[in-house]
């Protein structure tokens, strides 16, 4: 069924988390589809607060209460992505890049990695080269996964990747990247193995670097 989330939309932009969570619930009793109401309500609100952010109608303590307000939201959303699968596809060590704090799209791109199948080590955000390093040589996960919101943190990916080079690991782990300011061309650049721009492209990626 086809239905509006502004509502939803603009509960998130408001910072107002009861009516949020009152939206999402009430668009899932309707028969919504999660992904939609993940894309057409959740994100699409988080990229308006984005954009009165940039054009100084929006401050950071907003931003942070509309984040709350969409992690609320997205918790309600989660058991819609659960696996029906028990044995794990690979393992996926996911952060965000050094200095850089900002975890939504991370948890998402690592709630629909699980519910593909994959086991998440979630290593949180600010994760420094040298924790990239110790995840692969003490747990070898298959893939590790790394998000970066500020241009200005996007060099800790290419540090992340000489680092596992320096530690003889690089041909151990797949390197999948994303977030926002990330390119493919940046990927390719940096020597990633792979570049996702959604959630939904990270598990087709997983998917192909793990088959
Ligand atoms: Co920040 N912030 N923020 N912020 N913030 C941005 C990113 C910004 C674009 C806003 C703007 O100016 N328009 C801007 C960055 C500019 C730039 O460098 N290009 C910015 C800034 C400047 C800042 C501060 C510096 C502000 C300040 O203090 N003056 C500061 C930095 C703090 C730090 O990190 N050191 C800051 C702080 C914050 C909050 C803490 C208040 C909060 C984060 C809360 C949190 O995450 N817990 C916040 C928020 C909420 C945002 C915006 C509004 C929304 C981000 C978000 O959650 N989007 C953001 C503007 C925007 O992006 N529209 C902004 C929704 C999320 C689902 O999307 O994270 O892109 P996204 O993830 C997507 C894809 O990118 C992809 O899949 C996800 C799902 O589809 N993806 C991957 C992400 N990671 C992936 C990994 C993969 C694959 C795909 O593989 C491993």
């Amino acid at each position: 069924m086809t239905m509006d989330f502004n509502a939803l939309s603009e509960a998130i932009i408001k910072g107002n988390m009861d009516a949020a969570m009152q939206e999402t619930q009430k668009a899932l009793d309707s028969g919504s589809i999660p992904q939609a109401i993940l894309d057409q309500g959740l994100i699409a609100a988080m990229d308006i607060v984005g954009q009165r952010f940039s054009q100084g109608t929006m401050f950071v303590p907003q931003m942070l209460r509309s984040a709350k307000t969409m992690q609320s939201c997205v918790a309600l959303l989660k058991p819609q992505f659960q696996a029906g699968t028990i044995s794990s596809k690979g393992t996926v060590a996911m952060g965000t890049v050094k200095a850089d704090l900002h975890d939504i799209g991370k948890n998402l791109v690592g709630m629909m990695l699980e519910g593909a199948g994959f086991s998440i080590i979630d290593l949180g955000v600010d994760v420094s080269p040298e924790a990239f390093v110790q995840v692969v040589s003490e747990k070898s996960p298959q893939i590790i996964g790394m998000s970066a919101l500020l241009s200005t943190t996007m060099p800790s990916m290419t540090a992340t990747i000489q680092a596992l080079i320096k530690a003889g690991l690089r041909d151990k782990v797949k390197v999948m990247i994303g977030g926002a300011p990330v390119t493919a061309r940046f990927a390719d650049d940096i020597g990633a193995d792979r570049y996702a721009p959604d959630a939904g492209s990270a598990v087709a990626a997983a998917k192909e670097l793990v088959p």
